[in-house]
């Protein structure tokens, strides 16, 4: 299996150590899968940080109220109803609690390889949808507007969220533009025959699975025309899951979408696919082997183990390198650079 990732030497380019927490009695548990964009001649990340309470013995569910209270939850470790398999959501009774509140905030650089923390304002859940935080926030730009489109977590359920903003100071809040449970969207940056494009991840498990899906729309903001274009594979790298990572590049063969994809032992490996440009809902090729996979040290393990997870990265639209930001072991944020030629060469075009 070919790693065509050249990871920066300066991985983790950004660590739970360098960042404060939000609140006095608060703990960061990891740095997740950042944003990408470009402003002000500067890359920007847009980070995931998750949060909980500093209490060893304490499993919690930390709420937003619409008034911009919290509450938390404290359920005790030892609580023998707890089902605490997996780090990311621990069941209690039946019911399925976040182990941690993620917000987001952003970091800047110069040279894409050293990142500042930003003074701009955190981003943080707001209203009934968003009580159990925002994450994984994938940012496209249209026509000078930052479209912002991450999870919103609630006792709703798990669906995408949307904001815009021009300036990064203020942002309109346009609610959920895709209902329970669907994640890990991205809106194409161009249009196509005048329509909006985006990518997203319901999830139908009894029957069918965690698939990426394409949509159309007239504005960016209503979506139609749902089509199923991307399963996971038995027996594969991507057998488990799927999701989107940025919104997809164009290049002269087709749109080329990098996305990660999970086994059934969770390890989280990176993929690309390219879609034909008029019609993007047809798959002219995607990877047989993944095109990243969790060998790096801070890769392997953080706070849930073996993940490499992108939504994000930065392209100056001409050269053929590519620089992926990433998620690393659910703890970390990592970079590392592509050749967009070696990625084409490396997908089957047969399929
Ligand atoms: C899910 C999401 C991501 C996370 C991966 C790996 O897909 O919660 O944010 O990085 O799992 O744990």
């Amino acid at each position: 299996m070919a790693d065509l990732a050249r990871r920066f030497t300066n991985n983790p380019i950004i660590s739970p150590e360098d960042v404060i927490p939000s609140q006095d009695g608060l703990q960061i548990l990891g740095l997740f899968n950042p944003g990408v964009f470009y402003f002000e001649n500067k890359i920007w990340l847009i980070v995931r940080v998750a949060e909980n309470v500093a209490e060893e013995d304490t499993v919690f569910n930390y709420i937003y109220h619409q008034e911009g209270e919290h509450s938390i939850l404290k359920i005790a470790k030892d609580d023998p109803n707890i089902d605490a398999t997996d780090p990311r959501v621990h069941l209690h009774q039946g019911t399925a609690y976040l182990t941690s509140l993620s917000h987001l905030r952003l970091f800047y650089s110069a040279d894409g390889r050293n990142f500042e923390p930003s003074e701009k304002p955190f981003i943080v859940g707001e209203g009934i949808y968003e009580a159990y935080g925002i994450e994984d926030c994938r940012v496209s730009v249209i026509n000078q507007t930052f479209y912002l489109t991450y999870t919103a977590v609630s006792s709703n359920g798990v669906c995408v969220g949307l904001r815009t903003t021009r300036d990064w100071k203020s942002f309109n809040h346009h609610g959920i533009i895709f209902p329970p449970h669907n994640k890990d969207c991205a809106i194409f940056e161009e249009k196509i025959g005048n329509k909006y494009y985006a990518f997203h991840r319901p999830s139908s498990l009894a029957i069918g699975g965690n698939y990426i899906w394409l949509s159309e729309s007239p504005d960016g903001l209503h979506w139609g025309k749902h089509h199923c274009i991307i399963k996971t594979r038995a027996g594969m790298w991507d057998s488990g899951r799927v999701g989107a990572g940025a919104a997809p590049i164009r290049t002269e063969k087709g749109w080329l979408a990098v996305y990660h994809g999970a086994d059934h032992n969770n390890l989280y490996c990176l993929g690309a696919v390219l879609l034909d440009l008029d019609k993007p809902w047809i798959v002219l090729a995607r990877s047989y082997d993944p095109i990243m996979i969790p060998t790096a040290p801070y890769e392997l393990e953080g706070f849930f183990n073996n993940v490499v997870f992108t939504n994000g990265h930065y392209w100056d639209g001409k050269s053929d390198g590519i620089k992926v930001y990433y998620g690393a072991a659910d703890k970390y944020i990592c970079g590392a650079e592509f050749k967009i030629s070696e990625i084409l060469s490396s997908l089957q075009y047969s399929l």
